[in-house]
């Protein structure tokens, strides 16, 4: 799609999605009157800026389904991000939702070079997370052969690679290390000639193109893995991934209207400058997210790719604008762990966190002060 017939898709949709939500969502019926904003109103996509931001704290503050702006028997699966403390972030998804969901997840799939010939094997944890069922209805939407191992059982893991001759595997660039590192370890036993893993569809945490050459090596035979980016928040896995020329992350532009933002003056930024990324999803109607501060770093280059897509890539997230730490796949806030320790006695109210890597492996470490 050109540039220009993708703009005009997005204020179509944009203005739909302001209509929609001072009809259906109390909570952003409420937000846009005080702000004066009516879909009227939004005339280019630059008038976007008259809507407020949506935050993390809006969805714990209105937990568990306080956003929602359909009745509860339209809503078919519900998620929840992986908070350690307090209100976890819940998302809900209408039957189309989920149908656009899986149209997004198929299209960075299909990127990341999945066809209908694919075995793929999940190794996210299935659950409340987003990951591993997010991943199994693109694939399955593209008719790749899934197999929802999950995450864990390592051994277990290997064999059914092993004896299904999996093509691609899903997973964290350090849970697809460890794997690698596992089968290494079982070389003397089952060579790596064994195994047939060509790609992996990889996400969920950073991974440098360091980490990533490292991973290839490993799993050697060619093995070649893409990065895949997305959140609760807004659907999950599917936002955006990179495609076989890995020179960014081809964003689902249809869907999601992409804006950067200086974090703290909060203005908007000019198109490829550095910024923190903020989203509208466009066609999500369970709960529909207007203005996402995301707090993840990065930059949006609109040029065509080497792949012949046209959408607009995003740099890999060069960091957070707050202070989150993914921990083996779990977000964690220093002030989740600080809110766990208040609760203890005995202790003072300092504490060290110590993050360590080893091999591609996070622990996290917990050094507090005992009290005379
Ligand atoms: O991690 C969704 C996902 C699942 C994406 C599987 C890709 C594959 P959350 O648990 O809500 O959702 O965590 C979202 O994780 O704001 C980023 O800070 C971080 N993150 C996600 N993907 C990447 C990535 C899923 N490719 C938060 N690179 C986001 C760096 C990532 N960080």
């Amino acid at each position: 799609m050109s540039r220009k017939d993708m703009e005009a898709l997005q204020l179509e949709r944009l203005k739909s999605l302001v209509d929609y939500c001072e009809k259906n969502s109390e909570f952003y019926a409420k937000r846009l009157a005080k702000a004066g904003v009516t879909a009227d109103k939004i005339k280019c996509l630059s008038d976007i800026e008259y809507i407020p931001y949506t935050t993390k704290e809006d969805l714990r503050d209105t937990y568990p389904f306080g956003m929602l702006s359909v009745p509860m028997e339209d809503i078919v699966r519900v998620h929840a991000s992986s908070g350690t403390t307090g209100n976890p972030t819940v998302v809900a998804y209408t039957r189309e939702d989920l149908a656009n969901w899986s149209e997004q997840v198929a299209r960075v799939a299909m990127a990341a070079g999945a066809t209908e010939s694919t075995k793929v094997q999940i190794c996210f944890g299935y659950g409340m997370f987003t990951g591993a069922l997010g991943l199994h209805y693109g694939l399955e939407k593209i008719g790749a052969t899934v197999i929802p191992t999950s995450s864990g059982n390592t051994e277990k893991q290997l064999k059914f690679m092993r004896d299904f001759q999996t093509d691609a595997i899903v997973a964290t660039p350090s849970y697809c290390m460890y794997l690698a590192e596992a089968a290494r370890g079982m070389a003397d036993k089952y060579p790596m000639e064994s195994y047939n893993l060509k790609y992996g569809i990889l996400g969920s945490e950073g991974c440098t193109p360091e980490m990533r050459t490292e991973i290839e090596n490993h799993w050697g035979n060619g093995f070649f893995c893409t990065d895949n980016y997305g959140m609760s928040e807004l659907n999950g896995p599917g936002m955006s991934g990179e495609c076989m020329y890995r020179d960014g992350l081809h964003i689902s532009e249809d869907h999601f209207l992409c804006e950067i933002i200086d974090s703290n003056s909060l203005s908007v930024l000019d198109k490829g400058a550095t910024g923190e990324l903020v989203v509208t999803n466009l066609t999500k109607r369970g709960l529909p997210i207007l203005r996402y501060r995301t707090k993840d770093i990065t930059n949006i280059n609109y040029d065509a790719c080497k792949c012949g897509r046209t959408s607009a890539r995003m740099h890999k997230i060069i960091g957070r604008s707050d202070d989150m730490i993914k921990v083996r796949g779990v977000n964690v806030f220093p002030s989740q762990v600080e809110s766990a320790l208040i609760g203890i006695g005995g202790i003072s109210p300092n504490y060290l966190i110590v993050l360590r890597r080893e091999g591609y492996s996070d622990s996290m470490e917990v050094r507090v002060e005992l009290m005379d």
